[in-house]
């Protein structure tokens, strides 16, 4: 199937493609690619965890990006509207800026600044059942994430196209990336593909796959920055913030 000539063209794509046609597109599986989880010799052009100086990179099975040839975003479930965008089509949305830290389970965080959508507006266009409490976000490397749909409804919150000033990298979750700098750094889902809302709370990825819950909230304790000076830093809970990071102007 050609999609190249459709690319661009928002009203013919949706037109010939169904939503169902749309993420059946969007690989669940990163293809027949072979499980590289425990294999130290992982070829060099997938994307996998990386210790890189300034922020680190954590891909659950390694992966080779996102072909842009296929991404769509499909938004639906439980929904009077359910819709499927380009990614063109996420630039006609009102960009609200963050900096913000992102805080990994396995003690290290670091922040940067974001640049993306609020899931109201989402929202808005898709009009939700009101007995769609919560949201169900899969991605192109079969990693998954589930919410409260109010915990995504927080000021903090943000779909993220755009990370210290440049389209996200292929590392950090292009196309789009889920920010909630109130949840561990597994709840930030990168590489989304589709949006489900539903009358039931689903799993996720690592609390089907690890140790974690599926809840996330950064929990009291003991920080260790990446980029404070390796010092522990304690916390109170929810968000961690620097000494230096701008102040949310309402955070919760
Ligand atoms: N799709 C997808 N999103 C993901 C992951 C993943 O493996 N796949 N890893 C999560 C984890 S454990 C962390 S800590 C953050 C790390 O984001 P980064 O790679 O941009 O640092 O992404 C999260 N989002
Ligand atoms: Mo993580």
């Amino acid at each position: 199937m050609d999609l190249s000539s459709l690319k661009f063209d928002r009203r013919k794509f949706l037109k010939i493609f169904s939503l169902t046609t749309l993420s059946a597109l969007v690989p669940k599986k990163s293809g027949a690619v072979e499980d590289f989880r425990n294999d130290k010799n992982i070829p060099k052009q997938y994307i996998q965890n990386r210790d890189t100086p300034g922020f680190h990179i954590r891909s659950a099975n390694p992966f080779l990006g996102v072909d842009m040839q296929n991404w769509g975003l499909a938004i639906g479930g439980m929904v009077k509207k359910p819709i499927g965008l380009v990614y063109e089509d996420l630039f006609g949305l009102k960009m609200h800026s963050q900096l913000s830290r992102l805080k990994c389970v396995e003690c290290w965080s670091a922040k940067a600044k974001w640049e993306g959508f609020r899931f109201e507006e989402l929202v808005q266009q898709v009009q939700p059942d009101p007995a769609a409490k919560f949201v169900y976000i899969q991605s192109a490397d079969s990693y998954y994430e589930s919410f409260a749909l109010e915990e995504l409804l927080r000021a903090r919150a943000l779909f993220v196209l755009r990370m210290n000033g440049q389209p996200l990298s292929r590392e950090h979750g292009f196309p789009l990336r889920l920010i909630a700098p109130f949840k561990y750094g597994y709840k930030n889902i990168k590489y989304i593909t589709s949006i489900k809302f539903l009358d039931s709370r689903k799993r996720n990825y690592w609390s089907n796959s690890g140790p974690y819950s599926v809840d996330g909230t950064i929990q009291p304790g003991v920080d260790h920055p990446l980029d404070f000076n390796k010092k522990p830093l304690p916390i109170n809970g929810g968000e961690v913030f620097h000494f230096f990071d701008k102040r949310p102007g309402n955070a919760r």
